[in-house]
């Protein structure tokens, strides 16, 4: 089965998205995610200056020769842009490969090792009382698993809150919104924030928070212990993994568990804190990480030191990828949980997919591939529009992470 022709299709049906179509000499084709929030053309290249031309005249059914292709032949390894345009490549070739077995992919995985897949939608607020109810809705559309985010008195915006609520969009500005930090004012608050809500709801949902790296590890250790009486499914991104060692001093003070690596694109990545066990989820995600076949070593290697699958699914990772995640999730020995941000209806309408919601956990359907289509002639109508994540500055003004 020859690779005969490939293409990127580039739309913004509210967001922008980078998708790649495979077709194959049988009339088979398949489709892969290769967006990159907030620098999606650099992607684009790749694919097309870079990628697209070795694929031509390929077997289609040799995805992992392909991948190491890929990923040795390149000489520059990693990085998310070379590892968001692999990814591609290798999700809408097990597509193909599902399609021509007749099976949706995680049969080809191995089959179903679970009924679903249990999903947490975002929960935020102005402040706490807006966060309550918004969690109520939430309990109320049968999630078992809610991650809250509250605004922080005193500052007049901070990550994971918006207006949009159920469509929450980080990638706002045609140059990068700024926001306003204080690390100080966020630990004071964000306990207040789970008291209330495990005053008001119970202990029966999970809760979980992203602090999106904005913490050093003595800091992000003292806002774990102080978590612990509310118990967290999990602590997010609590600090910045670039030193993987920063993970230890965190575990060393609190048994709140730590979630990681929505931002890492290999297992040399997260290797260090699998391998020391210093986290119980690691995030890394199909379109980021190489793919289902890079996944799939990830989650072998975390299963040895008891570390679960908790993929991102923010909006900036199309329908395309959460179709191939939870394929893969509904497989997966170690799955945790599956982040799971609704995307618009217009996104929807570019995407048709197979799977479906029902009581807190989503069900990949039994198309055969990964379940999700692509409708060109629609995404046509949505050109590429720039669009930048925040950047985030302390009080002071000096640069922080974001
Ligand atoms: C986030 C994302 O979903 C998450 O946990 O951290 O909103 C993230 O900021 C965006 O996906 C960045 O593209
Ligand atoms: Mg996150």
């Amino acid at each position: 089965m020859k690779i005969i022709e490939a293409k990127v299709i580039v739309t913004c049906p509210g967001r922008n998205f980078v998708t790649l179509k495979i077709i194959t000499d049988q009339g088979l084709y398949g489709i892969g995610d290769a967006t990159l929030n907030g620098r999606e053309l650099s992607v684009v290249s790749y694919l097309e200056d870079h990628v697209i031309p070795c694929l031509i005249g390929r077997d289609a059914s040799r995805i992992e020769d392909i991948w190491q292709y890929l990923y040795r032949g390149c000489y520059w390894r990693r990085g998310p842009v070379t590892m968001s345009a692999i990814s591609a490549v290798d999700t809408a070739l097990w597509d193909i490969k599902a399609k021509a077995a007749n099976m949706p992919l995680y049969q080809l995985l191995g089959g179903a090792s679970r009924e679903g897949v249990m999903v947490y939608g975002h929960a935020n607020g102005n402040d706490i009382e807006e966060t309550k109810e918004e969690v109520s809705k939430y309990i109320e559309l049968g999630y078992k698993a809610i991650r809250a985010q509250t605004g922080i008195p005193g500052l007049p915006s901070t990550y994971g809150v918006s207006k949009d609520k159920m469509y929450y969009e980080p990638a706002d500005g045609a140059l990068p919104t700024e926001n306003v930090w204080s690390t100080e004012k966020y630990l004071d608050h964000t306990p207040k924030l789970f008291e209330a809500l495990r005053n008001e709801f119970g202990f029966e949902h999970h809760l979980l928070h992203d602090v999106h790296h904005r913490l050093t590890p003595i800091e992000a250790a003292r806002l774990g212990k102080s978590l612990e009486p509310y118990r967290l499914f999990w602590m997010e991104d609590c600090v910045a993994a670039d030193n993987q060692e920063s993970l230890r001093r965190v575990r060393e003070h609190t048994v709140t568990p730590l979630a990681i690596g929505e931002i890492f694109n290999t297992v040399w990545d997260c290797k260090t804190l699998i391998e020391q066990e210093l986290i119980d989820y690691i995030r890394t995600t199909v379109v980021h990480a190489g793919g289902i076949s890079h996944l799939k070593q990830i989650a072998g290697f975390a299963a040895l030191h008891h570390v679960k699958m908790g993929c991102h699914g923010a909006t900036d990772l199309s329908p395309v990828c959460m179709g191939a995640s939870l394929n893969f999730n509904l497989w997966v020995p170690n799955f945790g949980v599956q982040e799971y941000m609704r995307h618009t209806e217009e996104t929807d309408a570019v995407f048709p997919h197979a799977y479906s919601f029902k009581d807190g956990y989503l069900h990949p359907g039994d198309k055969p591939g990964h379940g999700v289509e692509i409708d060109e002639a629609l995404a046509a109508k949505y050109p590429y529009k720039r669009a930048f994540l925040p950047v985030n500055r302390k009080e002071d003004g000096t640069m922080w992470n974001w």
